[in-house]
């Protein structure tokens, strides 16, 4: 049986695309893999393999051996743990998607599927309705990474007809997983400690407006590109990606019309600059026209299911 490969499995986005792959393709098709051992209880669902993507030849004993057809790479070091060790954030993201863009080309692979994000865009870059193709230069050495992963996944698609698929991933926002090192993790940590009944100390100042997206709308975003048909996949960098735009100030009002007592207090760090660097609002038009993509949730409707779901699901992590 042909076999899809999810490197960097029990991340934030890799748990939940896992198993929405899993509700698909059936565990027996799947394998999840992740330098975590501890993440092997995760995966009670589909085949688990402990995997440091750093690691080329295990990576591809794997493909070999198992008759991989697609790889989720979806390992990474995000932006703000990136600006603490820049060159490991660089040897980390460059050298793993260059592996798996070679063995692609190599074992001649379907598809391969590799996450870029609005951090490839820097201060200069249109703030408003930042259009798909627009001067970029990123000044985070995660952003850099992104940039630089674009032009290859483009390189390996034009030069040797590798299928590799990506998109601009706004700031992702679940409830399943705890923050990643992200700059847009504020919009995670909020919910955990509004249902704790604690403070929240912001690191953002209030009215710092970022592009957002609740995790359903993201798997949905990767699953319709991955069974988009070839012809309609017209960009080969990247597609930018959108959902909705808002700001500390707006979650916390959102989160206290349900908890009341709610409060919030704001401390911006290192992570204000990187926040100012990127878009404020995000223009998908090309998604949208090219493979049909549609957001359904917006700010009122995701934290509604959110505050649903959470308490629940801290309860069954116990
Ligand atoms: C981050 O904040 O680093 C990520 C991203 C926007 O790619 N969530």
């Amino acid at each position: 049986m042909e076999k899809i490969l999810i490197i960097g499995a029990a991340g934030q986005l890799g748990s939940e695309l896992t198993k929405a792959l899993v509700e698909q393709y059936g565990g027996e098709a799947v394998i999840a893999t992740d330098i975590n051992p501890q993440a092997a209880n995760q995966f009670e669902y589909c085949r688990y393999e402990v995997l440091d993507v750093m690691d080329k030849r295990s990576l591809q004993q794997l493909v070999q051996d198992n008759q991989v057809k697609q790889i989720y790479h979806l390992a990474a070091v995000l932006s703000a743990t990136g600006e603490k060790n820049p060159l490991f954030a660089w040897n980390l993201n460059m050298e793993s998607l260059l592996y798996v863009l070679e063995l692609a080309r190599l074992e001649k692979l379907d598809k391969v599927y590799w996450p870029s994000s609005i951090a490839v865009f820097g201060p200069n870059t249109p703030k408003q309705n930042t259009p798909q193709y627009c001067v970029k230069e990123p000044n985070t050495i995660y952003g850099i990474s992104k940039q630089a992963g674009e032009r290859w996944c483009e390189y390996y698609f034009q030069k040797y007809g590798v299928d590799v698929r990506s998109l601009r991933y706004p700031g992702l926002i679940g409830y399943k997983s705890l923050p990643g090192g992200g700059t847009t993790d504020y919009a995670v940590d909020i919910y955990h400690k509004a249902i704790a009944g604690e403070h929240f100390k912001c690191f953002l100042k209030a009215d710092t407006l970022l592009p957002m997206m609740y995790m359903p709308d993201a798997i949905k975003a990767t699953l319709d590109l991955m069974h988009a048909p070839k012809e309609n996949v017209k960009v080969r960098s990247s597609y930018n990606l959108a959902a909705v735009s808002f700001s500390p100030q707006e979650i916390y009002e959102c989160i206290k019309a349900h908890y009341p007592d709610f409060t919030i207090s704001f401390e911006p760090d290192f992570r204000q600059q990187i926040a100012d660097s990127w878009p404020d609002t995000i223009d998908d038009g090309p998604a949208r026209k090219d493979w049909g993509w549609q957001h359904a949730y917006d700010l009122n409707k995701m934290t509604a299911d959110i505050l649903k779901n959470l308490p629940e699901f801290l309860i069954h992590l116990k």
